[in-house]
C-alpha cells in the first residue's frame, strides 16, 4: 500500500537532508498546529458563537470579526511561546508585536494574516491564514518596523493554510511548493502535492468585476484583453488564499489592481504587502508563475510601512509578461 507521507515524516526527512533548516522545520510544525485549531473553529463557527462582528475596527479601517480576534490571539500567543520568533506583525495589530523574553534567541520574524477573507465565514465560504517568515536583521531593534520592510525575495518560508472543503497547508522554503491536506480523522496533515506548478494554459481570470469601473484605463484594457482575446472564464472567491490556491492548481491569473473609488485620480492597491502579497508572490514564483505590483517583480519591491497596501497581479507568467511588456497598464 502506498500511503502519503505525514507532515511529521516529511519534516524528519527534510531535517536529515538539510540540518540547517531545523528552525524552519519547527516553525512549519507550529503553524500546522495552529492550522488544526483554526480549522476546527471555522468548521464549528456557527455553533460556538464565532460568527459576526467583534464590534471594532482594525488599523486598516476594516470591521474586525469575532473569528479574526480568536485567530489573532491564537497565532500571537502560540507563536510567542515557541521562542522561534524575534518579532511578529499581524493584520490585526497596529504595531510590531514584542516577543519579550521569548524572542531573545530567535533568528526569525513572522508576518501573518490570521484569518484572510473573514467576511466569508458567515456565508460558509473559504478563508485562510497567510504567513511570511524572514531572517531577523541584527542591525535593527527586534521591534523596529524596518525588520518587516525587507523585500519578499528574502523570505525563507512562506505559505498559507486554506480552510475550505478540506484544510490544506501550502508552503515553500525555496525548493518548490508543497501541499499537505489535513485528514481530520487522523489529525494529521498528509502530503498531497509537491513541486506544484502553475499550468501553462490561462483559462481563468480572477478579479472583482464590480471594481472594473474604478480601474485605470490601462487595467481596463487588460481585463478586456483577457475576456476577448484569451476567452478566460471568471472565478472569484474574494478570499485571496482560495483564489491563489485555485490559480496554483488550475492556472490563470489573479488580479487585485489599483483602484480609484473616490474619483480623485489617485489609484491605490488594497492587498497588504507583508502578509498577503509577499508570501503569495513567493509561492507563485516557486511554482513557475509571476507576481507584479504593476511595474516589476513584486518580490523585489522594498517595503515602505508595516501595513502597506499594493496592487497585485499574479499567476501565469506569459500573460503577466505580456501585461508588462505591452504597456497595457
Ligand atoms: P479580509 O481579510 O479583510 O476579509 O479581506 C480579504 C481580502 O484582503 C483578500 O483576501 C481578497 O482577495 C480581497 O480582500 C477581496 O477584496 P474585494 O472584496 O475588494 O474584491
Amino acid at each position: 500500500m502506498n500511503l502519503p507521507l505525514t507532515l511529521s515524516q516529511f519534516l524528519i526527512k527534510q531535517l536529515a537532508r538539510h540540518p540547517e533548516r531545523d528552525g524552519l522545520v519547527a516553525i512549519i510544525s507550529d503553524l500546522s498546529t495552529i492550522g488544526k485549531i483554526i480549522s476546527n473553529h471555522t468548521n464549528r463557527a456557527g455553533v460556538v458563537d464565532m460568527i459576526g462582528s467583534a464590534q471594532k475596527m482594525n488599523i486598516q479601517g476594516e470591521e474586525v470579526k469575532k473569528l479574526d480576534v480568536f485567530c489573532n490571539e491564537l497565532c500571537k500567543d502560540y507563536l510567542r511561546q515557541t521562542g522561534n520568533f524575534a518579532a511578529m506583525a499581524s493584520e490585526e495589530e497596529d504595531e510590531v508585536v514584542d516577543m519579550g523574553e521569548f524572542g531573545k534567541e530567535a533568528k526569525y520574524i513572522i508576518a501573518f494574516d490570521p484569518l484572510d477573507g473573514s467576511h466569508n465565514v458567515e456565508v460558509n465560504l473559504p478563508v485562510g491564514t497567510i504567513f511570511s517568515v524572514q531572517r531577523l536583521l541584527n542591525q535593527f531593534e527586534r521591534t523596529d518596523e524596518r525588520q518587516f520592510l525587507q523585500p519578499g525575495r528574502d523570505q525563507v518560508l512562506a505559505g498559507y493554510i486554506l480552510y475550505s472543503a478540506s484544510t490544506v497547508l501550502v508552503f515553500s522554503w525555496g525548493d518548490g511548493v508543497y501541499e499537505f491536506t489535513l485528514d481530520q480523522g487522523l489529525g494529521e496533515f498528509l502530503l498531497t502535492r509537491e513541486k506544484m506548478s502553475v499550468p501553462a494554459e490561462c483559462a481563468i481570470y480572477s478579479f472583482n468585476e464590480g471594481a472594473y469601473r474604478y480601474l485605470g484605463d490601462k487595467d481596463k484594457k487588460f481585463i478586456d484583453y483577457l475576456k476577448e482575446k484569451k476567452s478566460c472564464s471568471l472565478r472569484y472567491v474574494a478570499a485571496m488564499v482560495a483564489d491563489v490556491h485555485r490559480t496554483l492548481i488550475k492556472g490563470g491569473i489573479f488580479l487585485h489592481p489599483a483602484v480609484d473609488k473616490k474619483g480623485t485620480g489617485e489609484y491605490k492597491g488594497k492587498l497588504r504587502l507583508n502578509y498577503e502579497a509577499k508570501p503569495m508572490a513567493y509561492l507563485v514564483e516557486q511554482a513557475g508563475g509571476f507576481c507584479t505590483e504593476s511595474k516589476g517583480n513584486l518580490l523585489d519591491l522594498p517595503g515602505e510601512s508595516l501595513h502597506q497596501r499594493v496592487p497585485v497581479i499574479l499567476g501565469n507568467k506569459d500573460i503577466i509578461e505580456y501585461y508588462l511588456q505591452n504597456n497595457l497598464i
